[in-house]
């Protein structure tokens, strides 16, 4: 029987795809096994102790999961849309990386609720994996023909460049599989120009550890270094998709975009349980909006206004220990070196952590 083309197969079923969305297909088995590379970054410690596909690489990186299994379909969700992408913010203000700042695995988890509800319908077994830790999402990008991987590691489409969102669908009909293209990033180095810390010094190689995206995720104490590099972002990064020539557009301006913008005292003040659920969709370690409230005092400290450090002053002695130790050090970035002494001895001339820390940013002054 010849194969079905994937897209007339769904047409057929009454679904249809906007121009957002991209189908590819491999056939299974596909003998890929990306098992072996996960680890690899593990064992050489470039996951920053990361649990999600680092947990079990062997099954995560797997190709081949299910013997049922006849096609991998990857559907891909472009999220650029029709305004440029935005580094820029005024002052008092921190920046959300484009892919958070709306929900968009929102449409894509549609689509796929729609696609598992046609394969249900047809009695055919299916299994589907968006951001899981059980699956590594770019396993079959460049097997379905999608694009190919970059050196800043983020999978590349023509036209919609990194700007795109990945699941997979396991499926247990042979589908006509799609042509592989032969593209790649050529001598472009952009993306490692533009990383402010070196995370991708190892073209094709991410060190986590050095990854402000990471970061911004991590419950950790988050190093001097990378808080300076941090800059104004509140969550997420996108320097090395800002910088990779695939994903721009033939006019680039300096834009404001106030879907990319937050007013950083806003969400320092808010209650956490209001901030969890106006950001949903954001990885927040624990849940615990603490920790947005931790990257809205970094990017505050970076990018400050005329308000930031009367602010910090007025917010300090209600602050938890774990905040106080970021606002001495965004009022040190400032200059108020005197103001942070007062606090210290004002409020926490007892508490042994808030004075080894101050001790340490006394070393940083100096
Ligand atoms: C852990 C994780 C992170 C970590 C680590 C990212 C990473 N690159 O590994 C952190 C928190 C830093 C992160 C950040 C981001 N993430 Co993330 N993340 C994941 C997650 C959960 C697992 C990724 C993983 O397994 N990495 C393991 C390593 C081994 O993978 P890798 O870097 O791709 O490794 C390959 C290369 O090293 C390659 N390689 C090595 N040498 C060579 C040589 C050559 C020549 C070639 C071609 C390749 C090559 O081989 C490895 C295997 O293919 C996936 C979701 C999922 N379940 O898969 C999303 C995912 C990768 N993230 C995604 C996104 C959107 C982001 C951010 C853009 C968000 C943001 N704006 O802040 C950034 C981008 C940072 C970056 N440059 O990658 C998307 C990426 C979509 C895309 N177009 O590729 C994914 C797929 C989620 C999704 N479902 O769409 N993420
Ligand atoms: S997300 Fe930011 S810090 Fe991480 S590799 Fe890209 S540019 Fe570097
Ligand atoms: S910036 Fe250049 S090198 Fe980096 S991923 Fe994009 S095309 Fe490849």
């Amino acid at each position: 029987m010849k194969d079905i083309n994937v897209i007339n197969f769904f047409e057929e079923n009454n679904l249809n795809f906007s121009s957002k969305f991209k189908l590819g297909v491999t056939n299974l088995p596909s003998n890929l096994d990306f098992g072996k590379e996960i680890n690899d970054i593990k064992i050489d410690e470039l996951h920053a102790n990361m649990k999600f596909t680092f947990s079990n690489p062997e099954f995560s990186g797997l190709g081949d999961k299910f013997e049922w299994a006849k096609s991998a379909i990857l559907l891909t969700y472009n999220y650029k849309n029709k305004t440029q992408p935005s580094m820029f913010t005024s002052p008092g203000h921190g920046q959300i990386a484009r892919f958070a700042e709306k929900d968009y695995y929102l449409p894509l988890k549609n689509k796929i609720n729609e696609i598992e509800q046609v394969f249900e319908n047809l009695n055919i077994k299916f299994k589907s994996f968006i951001d899981n830790p059980n699956h590594y999402d770019r396993t079959f990008f460049v097997s379905s023909g999608l694009g190919w991987q970059g050196k800043s590691t983020m999978m590349l489409t023509p036209g919609s460049g990194p700007w795109q969102l990945l699941a997979t669908i396991y499926v247990d009909r042979k589908f006509k599989e799609s042509e592989i293209k032969n593209y790649s990033c050529g001598e472009c180095n952009l993306c490692q120009i533009s990383c402010p810390t070196g995370a991708l010094n190892s073209e094709y190689k991410l060190d986590s550890n050095k990854c402000i995206s990471y970061w911004l995720q991590s419950p950790e104490v988050i190093p001097y270094e990378i808080r300076n590099a941090i800059g104004n972002k509140f969550y997420g990064c996108d320097d090395c998709l800002t910088s990779c020539p695939p994903g721009q557009n033939n006019k680039n301006v300096v834009i404001f975009n106030k879907n990319q913008q937050v007013k950083l005292e806003d969400i320092i003040k808010e209650d956490n349980e209001k901030l969890n659920k106006t950001f949903y969709w954001f990885y927040i370690p624990k849940r615990d909006a603490e920790y947005l409230k931790r990257n809205a005092i970094i990017a505050l400290g970076n990018n400050p206004d005329q308000n930031t450090s009367n602010f910090l002053e007025q917010i300090y002695p209600k602050s938890s220990s774990h905040l106080k130790i970021y606002i001495l050090w965004a009022l040190v970035k400032s200059g108020n070196n005197d103001l942070c002494k007062n606090l210290v001895e004002l409020f926490d001339s007892e508490d042994k952590s808030i004075k080894k820390e101050y001790e340490k940013l006394k070393v940083m002054i100096s």
